[in-house]
């Protein structure tokens, strides 16, 4: 069975279509751009993504009970960011850090971890695929990423919300990015707490995105900057994210 397949099954089952709504013509506005249809999205990748937008479906992730979470939760990819910036905050305990929201946005602002904690909360229990082919059941505790873009208010041409991170692969800095639909979904949020304890660093410290609907490569950890963009076209290689640059990782990494 190929992926597609698989992914158009599960996109079914999850819509509750038949096959004839994947005949509707694309009407919304992301799936009309040229660079990003047919530059950005796979074949695969972009049925799933054009028929969940076009049907406007944005339910949530399941959230579970607190007996549902891992006993342990493993950590991966980077664990420990090396830069000597990021080293001296993790010794203050970030006290004097800030996080940069800036990019196509009216009024840039930057946050401290107090600022975040001072406003609305969420938490929620959900489990976290990693395409390595484990996962995990944890509990997410931060502010909505909405929450702060309408802070910053984010100017009419922006179209995604790229993160930058600490860490970095060989020179290069972790980044990911996701589109308005997600970054605006409830669920969305940016952590600084897990299991109802601080963020640890290995997860991501001090902030680390939850975008509950996609797979574990897109839950940005130590994130530094957040950025709104027109297109991602002049982010890293073009594709949105340090996987899908380096490695072909599908952008819309769906569940
Ligand atoms: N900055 C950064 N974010 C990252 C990674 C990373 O190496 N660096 N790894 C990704 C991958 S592949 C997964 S599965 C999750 C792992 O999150 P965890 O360490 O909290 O389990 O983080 C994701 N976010
Ligand atoms: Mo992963």
């Amino acid at each position: 069975m190929t992926k597609d397949t698989i992914s158009r099954r599960r996109l079914l089952k999850i819509a509750g279509v038949t096959g004839s709504a994947l005949l509707l013509p694309g009407c919304d506005r992301l799936s009309r751009s040229p660079t990003f249809r047919e530059v950005v999205l796979s074949s695969g990748e972009k049925l799933a993504y054009r028929v969940q937008r076009l049907l406007g479906v944005n339910p949530l992730a399941r959230e579970y009970e607190p007996e549902d979470m891992s006993p342990s939760f493993r950590t991966n990819g980077n664990t420990m960011p090396a830069a000597a910036e990021y080293r001296r905050h993790l010794e203050t305990n970030f006290a004097d850090w800030r996080l940069d929201v800036g990019g196509a946005v009216k009024k840039p602002a930057s946050f401290s971890l107090a600022d975040m904690k001072a406003m609305p909360a969420r938490s929620q229990i959900t489990r976290h695929d990693c395409v390595e082919g484990w996962s995990a059941i944890g509990k997410w505790t931060g502010v909505p990423l909405g929450a702060i873009l309408d802070r910053v208010e984010l100017e009419p041409d922006a179209r995604f919300i790229v993160f930058h991170c600490a860490d970095d692969f060989r020179g290069t800095n972790y980044y990911e990015s996701i589109d308005l639909v997600d970054a605006f979904h409830p669920q969305t949020i940016l952590a600084y707490g897990m299991n109802d304890g601080e963020l640890p660093v290995g997860h991501g410290a001090p902030v680390r995105l939850r975008v509950e609907r996609q797979l574990g490569y897109k839950q940005a950890k130590f994130v530094m900057r957040i950025e709104a963009v027109e297109s991602l076209s002049a982010v890293g290689g073009g594709k949105g994210g340090y996987w899908e640059d380096s490695n072909g990782y599908e952008w819309y990494a769906g569940i």
